[in-house]
Formats: C-alpha cells, structure tokens, sequence
C-alpha cells in the first residue's frame, strides 16, 4: 500500500465527529486502490479557498509533510475544480486527487458488462473534459517543457477535446440501445410487481437479493460491488411474484452527474412501484447514511414512489439497541439477510401491500374445452377445481390485469363469480 495525506475542511456548521467520520469511509475507499491514508489534515474554512481548496498556508504544510514522510499522493475528500486541482498540483509534487476521481477508478475497476462498462468511461470522460488542460500540461513537464511549444500545446488540447466530445457521443447512442432493449423486457412483465433494492454501499442488498430470489449476485464488504442493476422473480406466494432489483449504492459526496450515468439503476428505480430503502442497522451513522439516500433519490427520481425501510444486519446490533431503533422507526422491517431472519415478515408485508392488485373469482370451462384447464396456472393460481355435470368450475386467484388478459385469450371460459371489483378499482 502506498501512504498518501487525506485532505478536508470542516465549516462552522459541521461536527469534528462528521469530519472524521467523512475521512474514514476516504480511507476506506482509497484502500481499494492501494492507498492507506497515513495522515489526516483538516482545516476549518467558512468555505473553499477558490485557487486551491486550502488556504495557502496548509498548501505548504501539506508539501512539507509529503516531503518529510515520502507519501506519494494528496487526496481531498471534496471534488476539486479543475483550476484548483491544477494549482495544487503546480505546488506539490506528488499527484492530487479528490474524492470523485476515487470514486470513478474504483467504479472502472469494478465494471464488469458492457453496459457498466460504458457508464463508467461516459463519467469519467465528464469528469476529465473540463480537466484535460491539466492532462497536457502533465505530458508537457515529462516532455521536460521542450519540444512542445504553447501553439502546439493548444492545437492538441482541440484535438483532445473534440476525440473526447465525439467518445462522449458515442457512448451516449450505445447506451441508449440498452436502454431500448429494456424497454421491450419491461413490456413482457407489465403484470408483475418491481421493487427496486436502495441503498448506501455496503449495506447488504446483493445478499438480500441473493437470499429471496436465489440469484447469484456478487455480495462481499467492499464498496460499490455492484454496478448494474440485475432483476430477477421473486416468487412470494404461488401467484406473486415480483421482479426483485439490486441496484448501485450511493455514496455521500457522490457527485449527481455520477450517478445519474448509472442509467441502468435509476431508470429501475423510477419505474418500480416501491422502493426497499436498505440500511445498516449497525452503522453508527444511520440517519446521515439514510439522509444521503434520501438526497439522491429526491434529486434524480419522483419522490412519489412509496419506499419502505429495511433495517438489516440486525444480528450485528444489541437488544437495547435494536428495541430502540424500532421505537424510531415503527412502520419499518427488520432483518438479517445474511442469517435469514425477518425474511418471512418481510414476505408477509409485501403480500399485504400488493394484495388489492390481486383478485379472487370462480370460472367455468365446459368439458369441450378442458385442455385449456392446463393454461390457466399460467395466468394465475388454481385454488380449488371441482367437476360439475358439463364442465369444471375452477376458484381462481390472480393479478386483476392477468385476469382480463386470460379472458380475452380464452373466450370459452366463464367468469361465473365477479371479482370485487370496486376494491381494485382503489387500488389503481
Ligand atoms: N452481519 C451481517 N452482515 C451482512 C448482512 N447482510 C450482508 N452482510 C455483509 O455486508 C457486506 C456487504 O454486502 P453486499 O450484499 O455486498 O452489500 P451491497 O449493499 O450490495 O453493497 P454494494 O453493492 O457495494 O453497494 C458483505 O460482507 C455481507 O456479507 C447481515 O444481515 N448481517
Ligand atoms: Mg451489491
């Protein structure tokens, strides 16, 4: 691991302890690259020096230490500009970076499809264009400042910006032709349920996925393992099912342009008709990680879609601590992903929630047509069935939308009981 200096500012309205806090998850997140943060140097600001971040006095404090103890980066825990990361730069001499560009190396380490793939190169091209001055006056002093003279410096800067506008385009059509094929799978499973999975990094939703719908994400404790968003059935009860998705974690100080490339994730989040918010239970943070969430999701989506909270990790949490976190939150569920507990009440709510989509009626099929008996579980659940003198009568339960289409795809069978309609009506 190589030592560097972890760099933030602490305004007057912020707590020493949330600074700390702020640098910890740095370095945690800097130790997926090979960094450790060795030291830590904050500076109370009303707000950020526009050259350099910190004032200039802190600038030199920096170089002296990067000097003394052979660190071999400067990392700050808030995007830079690209002027002030320029300056900063000019002044040390080791590489400067900042919390984004942390984030946006891990994110590249971890794509793994196509789709993630060109997510991550699109944020990072937006996070580069404005930077790449900065990219050719690095070429600049390893060229030893001659041979390059300015004019050439800028005619290149063009050239570079135009290659990185026209990748940018690029990336932009292909990820609209995943968004299309998305599109097309959505329609195939218009009669179904989603809930989308929430949450900061880290806090368990791959497990949770893993556990209810038998996929075979990949959870471990790192951050941002998951980059796309993976749908899979959930299947509840014998008639619903849900289309269960794990998205991305967010991050505080993740920039919004960042996350709004993760296309993949918001627009499953958008269109799902409830959101489980996952938390750690055992974070000593919960309301700020919880807030950060919020943040995120109020800003790219409608805020509209319900969203119910899902305490996990509860195993990691004391009695006393776990009572009085329900006393907080009386309308949220409580779980363990990992050790399977809350997983039932967790069903149970969800079959609560969604069961006025859902309808009960009694059909009849004459026995001319009972080969089409053997369809009907494909629309919905056979409660009971039994054989009358000139054809099956079947109790039948289902999705009120499955409903229709089963009768429209099968004009022999008749609706001899109504389902109540007046409550799905509400329901709609
Ligand atoms: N103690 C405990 N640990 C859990 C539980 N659920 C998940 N974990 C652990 O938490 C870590 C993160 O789990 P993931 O499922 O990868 O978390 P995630 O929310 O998908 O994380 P990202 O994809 O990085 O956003 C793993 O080491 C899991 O084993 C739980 O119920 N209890
Ligand atoms: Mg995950």
């Amino acid at each position: 691991m190589l030592d560097v200096v972890l760099i933030g500012i602490k305004k007057p309205q912020d707590n020493s302890w949330e600074i700390e806090e702020y640098l910890d998850e740095l370095d945690l997140l800097v130790q997926n690259l090979d960094f450790k943060g060795r030291f830590r140097l904050v500076q109370k600001r009303e707000k950020p020096d526009v050259a350099c971040f910190v004032g200039s006095g802190m600038v030199e404090k920096i170089r002296q230490l990067v000097i003394n103890e052979s660190l071999k980066a400067v990392i700050f825990d808030d995007e830079l500009s690209p002027s002030q990361q320029r300056n900063l730069e000019k002044m040390l001499p080791v590489p400067v970076y900042d919390r984004t560009f942390i984030i946006l190396s891990i994110f590249s380490e971890r794509a793994k499809t196509k789709e993630a793939n060109a997510q991550v190169e699109l944020a990072r091209l937006k996070y580069e264009y404005p930077r790449l001055k900065k990219m050719w006056a690095h070429l600049h002093r390893q060229a030893g400042g001659t041979g390059i003279r300015g004019g050439e410096g800028e005619k290149q800067l063009e050239i570079d910006r135009r290659i990185a506008r026209r990748r940018m385009q690029k990336l932009e059509k292909t990820l609209a032709r995943f968004e299309v094929g998305r599109h097309t799978r959505k329609k195939q499973r218009q009669f179904l349920i989603n809930i989308a999975l929430v949450g900061y990094t880290n806090v368990g939703k791959s497990t949770l996925m893993n556990q209810l719908t038998k996929a075979h994400v990949e959870a471990d404790n790192r951050l941002f393992v998951t980059l796309d968003a993976t749908s899979r059935l959930w299947h509840v009860d014998p008639v619903l099912k849900i289309v269960l998705t794990d998205t991305v974690g967010f991050i505080r100080k993740l920039p919004h342009d960042l996350v709004a490339s993760f296309r993949s994730t918001l627009t499953e989040v958008a269109e799902a008709d409830l959101l489980f918010h996952v938390v750690d239970a055992s974070h000593h943070q919960i309301n700020e990680l919880m807030k950060a969430v919020d943040d995120v999701i109020g800003s790219l989506i409608d805020e509209n879609i319900p969203s119910v909270l899902v305490f996990n990790k509860v195993d990691a949490l004391n009695r006393l601590d776990l009572l009085s976190l329900k006393r907080q939150h009386p309308n949220a569920l409580f779980i363990s992903a990992q050790q399977k507990i809350g997983l039932d009440e967790l069903r149970r709510y969800v079959i609560d929630r969604f069961s006025d989509r859902l309808t009960e009626c009694t059909l009849f099929l004459d026995y001319a047509h009972t080969k089409n008996f053997y369809h009907l579980g494909e629309y919905g659940q056979i409660l009971h069935s039994s054989h009358l003198e000139d054809g099956i009568e079947v109790s039948f339960r289902g999705f009120t939308e499955r409903l229709e289409t089963l009768l429209r795809d099968m004009p022999e069978l008749e609706l001899v009981q109504e389902p109540d309609l007046e409550a799905v009506g509400e329901s709609r």
